[in-house]
C-alpha cells in the first residue's frame, strides 16, 4: 500500500520530464530550425520580443557547410553554436526589441532571418 502511494508521484515526475522532449507537446516558445542541404528550414521565423524563446537547431545532413550557426544580436554580439549531425542544439535567448536579426553559417553563406515582433 505504501509503495503504491510512493510510485504515483514518481511516475508523474518522470512523465513531466519525458513530455519536455516529446514533439507532440507543442511549446510555442520552442522554435525548431532544421539544417538541410538546401539551408535553414524554415529560413525565416517569427518570435516575440522580451519573452524567452528557445531556438532548436538540428543539422540533418553532412552535405552542408553549416556545421555551426552564428546568430547576430541587436548590439552586434554574436552567439555561435556547433551543430553536430542529428543532435538538436538548444539556444535559449530573449530578444529585447522588435526587428530583424540574421543568423548564418560561420562563413556567412547559408542565412536565415529571425523576425522579432
Ligand atoms: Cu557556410
Amino acid at each position: 500500500m505504501k509503495l503504491r502511494t510512493l510510485l504515483i508521484p514518481l511516475s508523474l515526475a518522470f512523465g513531466a520530464t519525458a513530455s519536455a522532449d516529446a514533439p507532440k507537446a507543442k511549446d510555442p516558445s520552442r522554435i525548431e530550425i532544421t539544417v538541410t542541404k538546401r539551408g535553414f528550414n524554415p529560413d525565416s521565423v517569427n518570435v516575440p520580443a522580451q519573452k524567452p524563446v528557445t531556438l532548436v537547431f538540428t543539422r540533418t545532413t553532412d552535405q552542408t557547410c553549416t556545421k555551426s550557426v552564428v546568430l547576430t544580436m541587436d548590439d552586434g554580439k554574436k552567439i555561435e553554436r556547433e551543430l553536430p549531425l542529428d543532435k538538436p542544439v538548444e539556444l535559449a535567448v530573449t530578444f529585447p526589441k522588435a526587428g530583424k536579426l540574421g543568423y548564418a553559417c560561420s562563413m556567412n553563406m547559408t542565412k536565415g532571418i529571425i523576425v522579432v515582433q
